[in-house]
């Protein structure tokens, strides 16, 4: 979702390729595999190249092209906003993980790592009380690489979700879930066929 995003602001132009991830491909896996997506395949004349990280993509399309400056020009913000996203990453989505699918790590109880990723909810929240977004009044890189996360994590259980007394944070995931730009890149695309 989140590479999508950066595509879509970024007006890259590339065919879209839906797959399912139980039928893999294996022109996807010889391009990348360990399997998993998205996966950007460059091809040109001359050259060909394989971004298989979705941060990386992000990077990539909005190093070439920002009409919204997601990217910061600011070193000090910019590098708080990587900060953050390693943080989300690394730390939220390994919590995340356990708290929507425990049986897959052979865990029962899954209410200590809903409670963990809460506090990172809670430090974003914090950030969103001064600002409409993460990193100033327009979204950056930082929003469009963390909402696909924290809406997983508010979808696992929304009735739990919506009590939380963190209304900037709840106010910051419904405009991003309702943007033009979220609503676009969410319309349900044909499967690609390898025979097609
Ligand atoms: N670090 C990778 C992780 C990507 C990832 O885990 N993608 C999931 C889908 S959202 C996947 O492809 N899982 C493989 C599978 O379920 O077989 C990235 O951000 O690109």
């Amino acid at each position: 979702m989140r590479a999508r995003m950066a595509l879509k602001l970024s007006q890259t132009q590339y065919e879209h390729r839906e797959i399912e991830l139980k039928a893999k491909p294996l022109h996807l896996l010889s391009l990348s595999p360990k399997g998993t997506v998205p996966v950007l395949w460059l091809k040109d004349a001359d050259q060909e190249c394989v971004i298989d990280q979705s941060l990386e993509i992000m990077k990539w399309s909005l190093g070439r092209h920002d009409p919204e400056h997601c990217l910061s020009q600011d070193p000090h913000q910019s590098s708080a906003m990587f900060d953050l996203i390693e943080q989300n990453d690394q730390g939220f989505k390994f919590n995340l993980d356990r708290y929507k699918y425990p049986h897959r790590f052979g865990l029962t109880d899954p209410l200590p790592f809903r409670q963990i990723g809460a506090l990172f909810l809670e430090a974003l929240n914090a950030q969103l009380m001064s600002s409409a977004f993460l990193f100033g009044p327009t979204r950056s890189l930082a929003d469009l690489a963390l909402m696909p996360f924290v809406r997983q994590f508010a979808h696992v259980d929304p009735t739990w979700f919506d009590q939380l007394p963190l209304e900037p944070l709840k106010a910051w995931l419904r405009g991003m879930e309702n943007s033009e730009l979220f609503v676009s890149i969410m319309t349900k695309r044909p499967l690609w066929s390898e025979d097609a």
